[in-house]
Protein backbone atom coordinates (compact mmCIF):
# COMPACT_ATOMS: atom_id res chain seq x y z
CA UNK A 1 0.00 0.00 0.00
CA UNK A 2 0.75 3.31 -0.27
CA UNK A 3 0.10 6.46 1.45
CA UNK A 4 0.37 9.70 -0.15
CA UNK A 5 1.14 12.46 2.60
CA UNK A 6 2.37 15.61 4.07
CA UNK A 7 4.67 16.01 6.71
CA UNK A 8 2.81 18.81 7.97
CA UNK A 9 -0.94 17.52 7.36
CA UNK A 10 -2.63 16.51 10.52
CA UNK A 11 -4.69 14.50 9.24
CA UNK A 12 -2.03 12.64 7.57
CA UNK A 13 0.09 12.43 10.93
CA UNK A 14 -3.42 11.01 12.42
CA UNK A 15 -3.00 8.35 9.74
CA UNK A 16 0.69 8.03 10.28
CA UNK A 17 0.45 7.54 13.79
CA UNK A 18 -2.40 4.89 13.28
CA UNK A 19 -0.02 3.20 11.00
CA UNK A 20 2.74 3.17 13.77
CA UNK A 21 0.08 1.80 16.33
CA UNK A 22 -1.37 -1.28 14.50
CA UNK A 23 2.59 -2.27 13.32
CA UNK A 24 1.64 -1.45 9.72
CA UNK A 25 4.69 0.10 9.12
CA UNK A 26 6.33 -2.87 6.60
CA UNK A 27 3.12 -2.71 4.96
CA UNK A 28 2.55 0.89 4.06
CA UNK A 29 4.84 2.78 1.94
CA UNK A 30 4.86 6.61 2.99
CA UNK A 31 5.02 9.42 -0.67
CA UNK A 32 5.43 12.63 0.07
CA UNK A 33 2.46 14.94 -2.17
CA UNK A 34 1.65 18.50 -1.78
CA UNK A 35 -2.05 18.85 -2.69
CA UNK A 36 -0.25 23.12 -4.26
CA UNK A 37 3.28 21.15 -5.13
CA UNK A 38 4.25 19.12 -8.75
CA UNK A 39 2.06 16.16 -7.12
CA UNK A 40 -1.06 17.87 -7.48
CA UNK A 41 -2.23 15.97 -10.64
CA UNK A 42 -1.01 12.74 -8.79
CA UNK A 43 -3.05 13.47 -5.65
CA UNK A 44 -6.28 14.29 -7.94
CA UNK A 45 -6.16 11.16 -10.16
CA UNK A 46 -6.12 9.24 -6.71
CA UNK A 47 -8.47 11.35 -4.92
CA UNK A 48 -10.92 13.91 -7.25
CA UNK A 49 -11.09 16.08 -4.40
CA UNK A 50 -7.31 16.61 -4.73
CA UNK A 51 -6.50 16.48 -0.82
CA UNK A 52 -3.72 14.13 1.14
CA UNK A 53 -3.93 11.67 3.28
CA UNK A 54 -4.71 9.34 0.44
CA UNK A 55 -4.26 5.60 0.51
CA UNK A 56 -3.86 3.46 -2.12
CA UNK A 57 -4.45 -0.06 -1.49
CA UNK A 58 -2.62 -2.67 -3.07
CA UNK A 59 -5.76 -3.57 -5.50
CA UNK A 60 -4.93 -0.06 -6.39
CA UNK A 61 -8.02 1.57 -5.19
CA UNK A 62 -8.05 4.62 -3.38
CA UNK A 63 -9.54 5.59 0.20
CA UNK A 64 -9.78 8.68 1.91
CA UNK A 65 -10.47 10.99 3.82
CA UNK A 66 -8.58 9.91 6.60
CA UNK A 67 -11.42 8.84 8.72
CA UNK A 68 -12.00 6.16 6.24
CA UNK A 69 -8.27 5.51 5.97
CA UNK A 70 -8.18 4.71 9.75
CA UNK A 71 -11.27 2.71 9.68
CA UNK A 72 -9.86 0.46 6.77
CA UNK A 73 -6.54 0.27 8.31
CA UNK A 74 -7.68 -0.50 11.99
CA UNK A 75 -9.84 -3.20 9.93
CA UNK A 76 -6.58 -5.09 8.96
CA UNK A 77 -5.22 -6.38 12.21
CA UNK A 78 -7.60 -7.16 15.25
CA UNK A 79 -4.74 -5.65 17.53
CA UNK A 80 -4.63 -3.12 18.83
CA UNK A 81 -7.86 -2.16 18.18
CA UNK A 82 -8.66 1.14 17.67
CA UNK A 83 -12.17 1.53 16.60
CA UNK A 84 -14.47 -0.21 18.99
CA UNK A 85 -16.50 -2.75 16.92
CA UNK A 86 -19.34 -2.03 18.82
CA UNK A 87 -21.11 -0.51 21.78
CA UNK A 88 -21.37 2.87 23.28
CA UNK A 89 -17.33 2.77 23.44
CA UNK A 90 -17.62 2.82 19.23
CA UNK A 91 -19.62 6.26 19.25
CA UNK A 92 -17.79 8.03 22.16
CA UNK A 93 -14.43 7.35 19.68
CA UNK A 94 -16.03 7.98 16.47
CA UNK A 95 -17.30 11.16 18.00
CA UNK A 96 -13.97 12.01 19.43
CA UNK A 97 -12.50 11.53 16.32
CA UNK A 98 -14.81 13.97 14.74
CA UNK A 99 -14.62 16.44 17.48
CA UNK A 100 -10.48 16.44 17.20
CA UNK A 101 -10.95 16.24 13.43
CA UNK A 102 -12.90 19.43 13.61
CA UNK A 103 -10.19 21.18 15.54
CA UNK A 104 -7.94 20.01 12.80
CA UNK A 105 -10.24 21.81 10.22
CA UNK A 106 -10.75 25.16 11.95
CA UNK A 107 -6.87 25.27 12.60
CA UNK A 108 -6.14 24.37 8.66
CA UNK A 109 -8.34 26.93 7.89
CA UNK A 110 -6.70 29.39 10.18
CA UNK A 111 -3.72 28.58 8.50
CA UNK A 112 -4.77 29.15 5.00
CA UNK A 113 -6.30 32.49 5.48
CA UNK A 114 -3.02 33.94 7.13
CA UNK A 115 -1.49 32.48 4.04
CA UNK A 116 -3.07 34.36 1.78
CA UNK A 117 -2.15 38.84 1.11
CA UNK A 118 -3.80 40.52 4.53
CA UNK A 119 -5.79 42.32 1.83
CA UNK A 120 -8.07 39.51 1.65
CA UNK A 121 -8.39 38.20 4.78
CA UNK A 122 -11.40 37.82 7.02
CA UNK A 123 -10.55 38.51 10.48
CA UNK A 124 -14.43 37.61 11.33
CA UNK A 125 -13.47 33.82 10.00
CA UNK A 126 -10.30 33.51 11.99
CA UNK A 127 -12.31 35.45 14.59
CA UNK A 128 -15.09 32.41 14.42
CA UNK A 129 -12.78 29.68 13.94
CA UNK A 130 -10.54 30.16 16.42
CA UNK A 131 -13.78 30.22 19.26
CA UNK A 132 -14.70 26.88 17.33
CA UNK A 133 -11.01 25.67 18.70
CA UNK A 134 -11.30 27.11 22.20
CA UNK A 135 -14.88 25.72 22.26
CA UNK A 136 -13.85 21.93 20.81
CA UNK A 137 -10.52 22.18 23.36
CA UNK A 138 -12.79 22.64 26.40
CA UNK A 139 -15.04 19.33 25.47
CA UNK A 140 -12.17 17.82 24.66
CA UNK A 141 -10.63 18.21 28.48
CA UNK A 142 -13.67 17.34 30.16
CA UNK A 143 -13.88 14.34 28.28
CA UNK A 144 -13.11 11.43 30.91
CA UNK A 145 -12.31 8.57 27.70
CA UNK A 146 -9.10 10.65 26.53
CA UNK A 147 -7.91 10.19 30.22
CA UNK A 148 -8.21 6.41 29.77
CA UNK A 149 -4.97 4.40 29.71
CA UNK A 150 -4.00 2.91 26.35
CA UNK A 151 -4.66 4.26 22.99
CA UNK A 152 -7.18 4.12 20.26
CA UNK A 153 -8.46 6.18 17.58
CA UNK A 154 -9.76 8.80 19.85
CA UNK A 155 -6.45 9.78 21.48
CA UNK A 156 -4.60 9.71 17.85
CA UNK A 157 -6.96 12.21 16.66
CA UNK A 158 -6.78 14.07 19.85
CA UNK A 159 -3.04 13.91 19.56
CA UNK A 160 -2.87 15.16 15.78
CA UNK A 161 -5.21 18.20 17.03
CA UNK A 162 -2.51 19.09 19.75
CA UNK A 163 0.32 18.66 17.76
CA UNK A 164 -0.83 20.95 14.48
CA UNK A 165 -1.79 23.79 17.06
CA UNK A 166 1.55 23.18 18.69
CA UNK A 167 2.90 23.45 15.24
CA UNK A 168 1.44 26.13 13.44
CA UNK A 169 -1.04 28.30 16.23
CA UNK A 170 1.17 28.41 19.40
CA UNK A 171 -0.57 31.49 20.53
CA UNK A 172 -3.86 29.35 20.51
CA UNK A 173 -2.20 26.36 21.90
CA UNK A 174 -0.66 27.96 24.72
CA UNK A 175 -3.72 30.11 25.53
CA UNK A 176 -6.69 28.17 25.21
CA UNK A 177 -5.69 24.43 25.88
CA UNK A 178 -7.09 24.25 29.47
CA UNK A 179 -4.94 22.78 31.88
CA UNK A 180 -6.36 19.01 31.78
CA UNK A 181 -5.39 18.80 28.27
CA UNK A 182 -1.91 20.86 28.79
CA UNK A 183 -0.70 17.45 30.94
CA UNK A 184 -2.48 14.92 28.93
CA UNK A 185 -0.28 16.48 25.74
CA UNK A 186 2.95 16.37 28.35
CA UNK A 187 2.39 12.71 28.48
CA UNK A 188 1.36 12.09 25.06
CA UNK A 189 3.81 13.73 22.96
CA UNK A 190 6.19 11.34 25.00
CA UNK A 191 4.86 8.19 23.22
CA UNK A 192 6.91 6.98 20.07
CA UNK A 193 3.84 6.79 17.29
CA UNK A 194 3.51 11.08 18.50
CA UNK A 195 7.06 11.24 18.43
CA UNK A 196 8.31 9.77 15.10
CA UNK A 197 5.78 11.94 13.08
CA UNK A 198 6.02 15.08 14.76
CA UNK A 199 5.99 17.78 11.75
CA UNK A 200 9.48 18.86 10.88
CA UNK A 201 10.61 21.86 12.78
N1 LIG B 1 -11.27 15.74 5.83
C1 LIG B 1 -10.02 15.48 5.19
C2 LIG B 1 -9.17 16.73 5.20
C3 LIG B 1 -7.90 16.59 4.38
C4 LIG B 1 -7.27 17.94 4.07
O1 LIG B 1 -7.94 18.99 4.11
N2 LIG B 1 -5.98 17.92 3.76
C5 LIG B 1 -5.30 19.14 3.39
C6 LIG B 1 -3.85 19.11 3.87
S1 LIG B 1 -3.79 19.40 5.60
C7 LIG B 1 -5.28 19.23 1.88
O2 LIG B 1 -4.95 18.26 1.22
N3 LIG B 1 -5.62 20.39 1.33
C8 LIG B 1 -5.59 20.64 -0.09
C9 LIG B 1 -6.84 21.27 -0.59
O3 LIG B 1 -7.76 21.52 0.22
O4 LIG B 1 -6.93 21.50 -1.77
C10 LIG B 1 -9.32 14.31 5.90
O5 LIG B 1 -9.67 14.03 7.05
O6 LIG B 1 -8.47 13.64 5.29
Amino acid sequence: MKLLQSPTSPYARKVRMVILEKGLTGQVALEQASPMGPEAETIRKANPLGKVPCLIMEDGAALYDSPVICAYLDSLTPSPKLIPDAGPARWTVLRLEALADGIMDASVAIRMEVLRPETERSPQMVAHWRAGITRGLAQLAQEPHLQTPGVDLAHIAAAAAQGYLQFRLSDLFDTALPPALKSWWARTEQRTSVKDTAPPG
